[in-house]
């Protein structure tokens, strides 16, 4: 960077520490906290939801779906880690990356999902630890035709259901081993697919077996320090309009009963329910809770995640709980339809964009003219709040953890597509 480039980022950061100590916030302390939020980046961006099995043929059933051709996307564990660290590379901050059992290296072998090993993810523990990332980790339970008929740890059928039993065992046991290996706790987190396209007659039954299903999973204790579980609820999917088996009520119960933590994904309510509501409502019966970023279009398209309202609410969100050592951000999109690349660094940065403002904003103002009741007060501070200057803030940011400022990892990406992702039959 030029030395110019570089004095006028200073010099705006010194102007935005001016106007922000007036109301008694300190950019550098912010900027001190802001470096140790980390988020976890979803592998599943880079190949539209595809994974590296031998009979891989894409994303198939599950409710969920990848749309558009962008071509190149990665095909093998090395052409997507590189497609990482080209877009961490861009990114500001230490981060993780979010992977699914369907990323599981198996040379060339078929190792059916029931009889996967820590084995298979050595290549990546192995590069997490190179580049001093953390690693998360996803039982797959779509993709597969064990699960074709709709249904996986909530089947009627024994086979079926002690096939998704053991595997969801399985990846239990990887992510414990991915947290021990790396020091670093690793999420393992539960999402099925399951449910039906027209109404059901008898809902409650698959949500029994459903909950037996994940006891025998949990019943195996691991050390909270190497993983921490969660469930996912969704409302509907493609295929699964009328009835979802885990749904918010079902997992919401299940995780306050079993110590499990619960996952709200913002693209599985109601189109216009926003989420930021009821991470208060959480956090006064669980010590945690994990957030999907995602950003649903008119239903679950998992659209790339951008700076948008619902994003900043549920970032403020978080901060006026003062919870974000409660709660774990992970990117949950996937856009076939754009530079994939792109595609995760704008979800990414828009993300910490969001976590940046929400830190920034003088909350114990907002919260002094509220208890003094003057609302009119309260409502004018927010409104004012919103235009203070934090892309200058931002800028240093990025200027202090060595990545692209302002607009021109835009180009970086453009380069990289042409020098190695057209490249990609
Ligand atoms: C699906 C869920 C789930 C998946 C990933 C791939 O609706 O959001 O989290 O997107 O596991
Ligand atoms: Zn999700």
């Amino acid at each position: 960077m030029y030395e110019a480039e570089k004095d006028k980022i200073l010099n705006d950061y010194y102007n935005a520490k001016e106007i922000y100590a007036k109301f008694d916030i300190d950019i550098d302390k912010v900027l001190d906290k802001m470096k140790k939020i980390r988020i976890s980046l979803h592998c599943w961006q880079g190949d539209d939801v595809t994974g590296f099995e031998k009979s891989a043929n894409g994303l198939s059933g599950g409710g969920i779906l990848a749309t558009g051709n962008w071509p190149g996307r990665a095909r093998n564990g090395e052409e997507l880690r590189q497609d990482i660290e080209k877009a961490l590379s861009l990114i500001p901050g230490k981060h993780k990356i979010n992977l699914h059992a369907i990323y599981a290296e198996t040379d060339g072998e078929f190792v059916d999902r029931d009889e996967i090993n820590v084995e298979h993810f050595r290549k990546w523990i192995y590069w997490a630890k190179e580049n001093g990332l953390g690693l998360d980790f996803n039982p797959t339970f779509f993709s597969h035709p064990k699960a074709n008929d709709g249904y996986t740890l909530s089947s009627k059928d024994e086979n079926i259901r002690k096939f998704w039993i053991q595997h969801g065992k399985r990846c239990r046991e990887i992510a414990n081993e991915i947290g021990r290996e790396l020091k670093t706790q690793c999420v393992n987190n539960v999402w099925i697919p399951d449910g039906s396209k027209d109404l059901p007659a008898n809902r409650i039954e698959h949500r029994k077996i459903l909950k037996e299903s994940l006891d025998e999973i949990f019943s195996v204790k691991y050390d909270k320090s190497n993983i921490v579980d969660s469930v996912e609820s969704k409302l509907f999917g493609i295929g699964s309009e009328s009835y979802v088996v885990g749904s918010h009520e079902f997992y919401m119960n299940y995780a306050s009963r079993n110590d499990v933590m619960l996952c709200l994904d913002m693209g599985h309510f109601h189109p216009t329910e926003n989420i930021a509501d009821k991470i208060s409502s959480i956090l006064t019966f669980n010590d945690n809770l994990l957030i999907h970023v995602s950003r649903g279009v008119r239903w679950d398209s998992d659209h790339v995640v951008i700076l948008n309202e619902d994003l900043l609410s549920l970032a403020k969100e978080i901060r006026r709980c003062d919870a974000y050592d409660k709660v774990y951000i992970a990117l949950d999109f996937f856009d076939a339809s754009i530079n994939r690349i792109m595609a995760w660094v704008i979800g990414a940065r828009a993300t910490l964009k969001a976590i940046l403002i929400s830190l920034l904003e003088p909350v114990h103002l907002l919260m002094e003219e509220e208890n003094k009741g003057n609302f009119g007060a309260r409502l004018a501070l927010m409104e004012e709040f919103k235009t203070l200057p934090f892309y200058s803030v931002w800028n240093k940011y990025c200027m202090d953890e060595n990545v692209p400022i302002g607009t021109s990892w835009i180009d970086d990406v453009k380069e990289y597509e042409k020098e190695i992702v057209k490249n990609r039959a």
